[in-house]
């Protein structure tokens, strides 16, 4: 097989990286270790920023994410039993946050992807890449398990496919500088079966730990607990869920926190990771593939988004005019983002959540930082801003010019 771009992973990456090839003329290949059906069951983010949703309304891939998405103009902070709104929209002079499960993006994508003639793969198994600085590099892989080899042979190879992929690792390890930081603590997720208990997001600091209230449609609602990175699900019964999020989330008033049947929980561990450079030959790394940030500044998704929209222009920009800038570019012009993404979650995470080796000096620090940003408009901006999202580095009239696309395809 041949194509121009082979891209591995139909995570959020991959499949918006292939649409935004498309709508410029640009052939590429998907290919997916898992099934159609697991890569659309999955439940993971669920809140994207202005960019990512400009993106898909733009790109045309919006239009039910628009209908069924909730848009929220401010979030809450919640600590000593009291709650604290920061105005996103007004502070960033507009910009709002949508809840649209990552799912839900997938299926959007995969739908139009299909729809155009898009080829995806899914169910491959044994995936390597190789001679990825010639002309020619190749993606090779099994179309099922104990299937015969096949190959891909590209112009360029996008590794899009998340933090355990094979891309990363094959760039040389002498090259490649990885930094990380593993938090002692992991998120226990619940979907629920209820009304919402609040209009918008609620981050609660408690002394027994962070807790987080978020929605997915008005029948299921979606908390985060701050458990250890090693407990176990087993540990948790839906009696001890409920008690500790009405524990960490109970305010002095008369809000309530609505229960309903538990129908999915996880824990997930927490860690930060970038890896430096994003690219090498012809390979170049998007989203979970080269950078992993704990969720409660909920940028990984938006960072994936971002880091394909570079280089979806940075490839247009070569196909159109023979011009290799912003390819070569392209690794630093994503960091000096990521890094600022890596920064917000950091804090938010650092902020938000009960560390157990803090110092009673550490955990008054803390109290003071969560005063200081509800209660001063400049703090409250710098969080607003960074929260709704920071500007991609792409040409100006970039998005003006897919829209144009969009609707000439
Ligand atoms: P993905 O989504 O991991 O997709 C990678 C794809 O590659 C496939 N793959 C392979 N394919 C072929 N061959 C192989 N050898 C392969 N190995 C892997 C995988 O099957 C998969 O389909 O990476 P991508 O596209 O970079 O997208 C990143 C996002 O998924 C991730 O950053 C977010 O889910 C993070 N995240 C959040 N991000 C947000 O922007 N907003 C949020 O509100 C938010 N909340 C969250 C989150 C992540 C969470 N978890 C589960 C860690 C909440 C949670 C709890
Ligand atoms: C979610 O709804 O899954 C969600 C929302 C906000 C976050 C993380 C996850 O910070």
């Amino acid at each position: 097989m041949r194509t121009q771009v082979g891209i591995i992973g139909a995570g959020p990456a991959g499949l918006m990286l292939s649409h935004l090839l498309h709508l410029q003329g640009i052939e590429s290949i998907i290919i997916e270790n898992r099934t159609r059906e697991e890569i659309e069951g999955t439940i993971r983010a669920g809140l994207l920023e202005q960019c990512t949703v400009d993106l898909m309304k733009t790109t045309g891939v919006g239009e039910r994410m628009m209908r069924e998405g909730h848009f929220h103009e401010g979030i809450e902070l919640r600590f000593n039993g009291e709650s604290h709104r920061i105005n996103i929209q007004e502070l960033t002079r507009g910009k709002k946050v949508t809840v649209y499960a990552q799912h839900e993006v997938i299926k959007d994508l995969v739908d139009a992807r299909l729809k155009t003639g898009g080829e995806i793969i899914f169910n491959v198994d044994d995936v390597s890449l190789h001679d990825l600085d010639t002309s020619a590099p190749t993606i090779r892989f099994r179309k099922e398990k104990d299937g015969d080899f096949q190959e891909i042979t590209c112009d360029y190879i996008a590794g899009c496919d998340g933090f355990h992929g094979p891309s990363r690792p094959s760039i040389p390890s002498t090259i490649r500088k990885e930094y990380q930081k593993i938090y002692p603590f992991g998120w226990l997720g619940i979907l629920t079966e209820a009304p919402p208990s609040a209009p918008e997001l609620i981050y609660g600091n408690h002394e027994r730990g962070f807790a987080l209230l978020s929605t997915r449609s008005p029948e299921i609602q979606r908390l985060y607990l701050q458990v250890d990175r090693n407990d176990n699900i087993d540990n948790w019964s839906d009696d001890r869920i409920w008690e500790e999020l009405h524990t960490r989330l109970a305010t002095h008033d008369d809000w309530k926190l609505i229960e309903g049947p538990i129908i999915q929980k996880n824990i997930v561990s927490m860690r930060s990771f970038v890896c430096d450079p994003m690219q090498h030959g012809k390979l170049f790394l998007a989203g979970d593939a080269a950078h992993i940030v704990p969720p409660t500044g909920a940028k990984g998704l938006n960072l994936a988004m971002a880091d394909v929209q570079i280089l979806a222009c940075a490839l247009g920009t070569f196909y159109t005019s023979n011009n290799t800038e912003l390819l070569e570019r392209y690794s630093e012009t994503c960091l000096r983002r990521v890094w600022k993404a890596e920064r917000f979650s950091w804090y938010m995470t650092s902020m938000l959540h009960r560390h157990y080796d803090h110092t009673p000096f550490e955990h008054q620090i803390q109290l003071a930082e969560m005063d200081y940003v509800t209660s001063s408009r400049s703090a409250a901006t710098s969080l607003a801003e960074n929260y709704a999202g920071l500007p991609i580095e792409c040409p100006e009239d970039w998005l003006e010019k897919l829209g144009v696309l969009t609707l000439n395809s």
